[in-house]
């Protein structure tokens, strides 16, 4: 196949959406460690509630608990978002699960099937992992300063062009249509996904969001275990919390309330 490596336009993108608030400043990067990182110093320095940062390529992409995220140039989509929502801080959790919705919505609109969420943070096609979410907030302790959502979405990333280490568990949308996706088109459709699924959060619309996300999640009933840094627990998922924290009924018949941990299924 005979793939083109268009840069990302954000002057397109800009024209294209019509949003309330995300993207009215889009921050736009050839080459940077991390769209994350660069949104953490914009927001440090004032960037307002919705401004976004866009990176050709990142040089460490950053996954969850010390993981990377492998990020070659022009094939594939690394945004952040900066958010200044005035929710509690405990409630931060909610725009992972706000964003995986966003992220769903926008690949099942150009596939012909639905993805599946993998708490907390994994979108997942055909078991493979399409795209990653990763959510760091700085707060005070009555308020959020601000949240960064940090999104990678595999697009035109061919399994040549992935190294060995995730070649058997990533897949892309061009391994799965056989087709390059318009970056830019795609990237509209997630950020204009993204808007309208912050405004509902803020206007007290989580029970709708949380509607949509059960409805790609698949581990409802099923028993897993629970890698967390410091241990593991194995038992069947209840569901979710309204802070987003997910519900075990632990193997000694407890329940519990996981807030961060990758979750492994067992009778999948
Ligand atoms: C995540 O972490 O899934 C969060 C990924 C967030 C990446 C975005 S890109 C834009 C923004 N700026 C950043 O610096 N980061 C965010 P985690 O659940 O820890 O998954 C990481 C694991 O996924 C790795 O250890 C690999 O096994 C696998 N992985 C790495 N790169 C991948 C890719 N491109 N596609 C699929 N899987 C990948």
């Amino acid at each position: 196949m005979n793939l083109s490596h268009e840069s990302l336009s954000p002057d397109e993108i800009q024209r294209a959406i019509s949003t309330g608030r995300l993207g009215k400043k889009i921050h736009y990067f050839g080459t940077i460690p991390s769209t994350n990182l660069k949104a953490q110093a914009l927001a440090k320095q004032g960037a307002a509630d919705g401004e976004i940062v866009i990176a050709e390529e990142q040089t460490h992409g950053k996954g969850r608990m010390g993981r990377g995220w492998v990020s070659p140039p022009y094939l594939n989509l690394y945004l952040s978002v900066i958010l200044r929502p005035k929710i509690s801080p405990t409630l931060a959790p909610q725009f992972t699960l706000m964003s995986a919705v966003a992220i769903a919505d926008t690949v099942q609109s150009i596939l012909s099937f639905p993805p599946e969420i993998k708490w907390p943070n994994d979108i997942l096609v055909d078991r493979k992992k399409i795209a990653g979410v990763l959510t760091e907030s700085s707060c005070e302790p009555d308020r959020i300063l601000f949240v960064i959502i940090g999104i990678g979405i595999n697009l035109n990333f061919s399994r040549e062009m992935m190294p060995e280490s995730i070649q058997e568990k990533a897949t892309s949308v061009l391994i799965l249509t056989q087709r390059q996706v318009d970056r830019n088109a795609f990237t509209c459709r997630l950020i204009q996904s993204l808007d309208q699924c912050y405004g509902e959060l803020e206007n007290g619309g989580f029970a709708s969001i949380m509607q949509r996300w059960d409805s790609y999640f698949r581990l409802r009933g099923k028993n897993v275990t629970v890698e967390m840094p410091d241990r593991r627990v194995s038992g069947r998922v209840e569901g979710i919390d309204t802070d987003g924290a997910l519900i075990l009924m632990g193997e000694g018949g407890g329940r519990e309330r996981i807030v961060a941990g990758d979750v492994i299924p067992i009778d999948y």
